[in-house]
């Protein structure tokens, strides 16, 4: 299996090229910068479309076999990680090396030109993400800060888009935010899909006053980005539908490492101090 992380630009057709110039038009508005600023987070932004959801759907099926040819070139794969016997949460980090649809989907406009604006800068690729809950016994994800998962890169410079290939509701785990909840400190590190609830029955009191989560529902297609110590965790799902979603992690270009271990499972060591970059940790985009 040929690991696609040796191209920094896109391998296959999920993205149309476009003319530079032309991608002004996938910009933020005005408000809903400051809408991210204010909150922590912003969604319902447009990513992708029906057909390349159903390119997504299709890569991803393969994906989830635990014994499709790619598998070792994942750097975390789980095929149930929850920690609820009766339920089941896929996860896993390194698509994008693996399946040309989750490689290309780093370099489409659409989300690139909207991170560099809540990034500030070029956009410097982290890691991807899988989160699959399967029909009726998709398992939850316990509230939690990303950076709390991350505190191996430096500073804080960090975003998330996470973008649903499935319609996202209530009923079958879609995301939920504490809004204003990336300006409260770092928070401990939970068991990720541990019980929903416990992390935040260990708040300092202050804080559990102030968490009022807001449910995020989505078409698939669509993308909610938030910030790094925006809180968020999501249900479980018990429809008869699956409930599946690629995520997208980035930071500011200039992001250190901060530590002298491999930052993922498989990569070179960049030793603490040094900027992120190289093979694994590309350059997407400079505005
Ligand atoms: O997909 C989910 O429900 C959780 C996603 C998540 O925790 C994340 O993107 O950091």
């Amino acid at each position: 299996m040929e690991d696609l992380s040796k191209y920094d630009r896109p391998v296959g057709t999920l993205v149309t090229r476009e003319a530079k110039a032309d991608w002004e038009r996938h910009r933020l508005r005005d408000e809903q910068v400051e809408f991210f600023r204010a909150n922590g987070y912003l969604a319902g932004v447009r990513i992708l479309d029906d057909a390349q959801v159903e390119v997504l759907r299709g890569e991803l099926e393969l994906l989830m076999d635990p014994g499709n040819a790619g598998r070792e070139l994942f750097h975390e794969y789980h095929s149930n990680e929850a920690a609820d016997p009766e339920r089941v949460l896929f996860h896993a980090l390194g698509a994008w090396r693996v399946a040309p649809g989750f490689h290309d989907l780093l370099w489409n406009p659409r989300f690139l030109v909207p991170a560099s604006q809540l990034l500030g800068g070029a956009v410097r690729f982290w890691h991807d993400q899988l989160f699959c809950k399967p029909a009726r016994h998709g398992g939850v994800v316990a509230w939690h800060q990303d950076y709390s998962y991350w505190t191996r890169t430096t500073p804080l410079a960090h975003l998330t888009c996470w973008i649903g290939l499935d319609d996202s509701t209530r009923e079958n785990g879609c995301l939920h935010y504490v809004p204003g909840s990336h300006k409260w400190p770092d928070l401990p590190k939970g068991v990720l899909a541990g019980d929903l609830e416990t992390s935040r029955r260990s708040l300092p009191k202050a804080l559990q006053e102030k968490f009022k989560p807001v449910a995020i529902e989505l078409k698939k297609g669509e993308a909610t980005f938030h910030h790094a110590r925006t809180m968020h965790g999501s249900g479980a799902n018990d429809t008869p539908r699956p409930r599946r979603a690629t995520v997208i992690n980035a930071f500011l270009d200039g992001v250190m490492s901060d530590t002298d271990e491999p930052l993922l499972a498989g990569v070179p060591v960049i030793r603490r101090g040094e900027r992120m970059g190289g093979q694994f940790f590309p350059l997407l985009y400079e505005p």
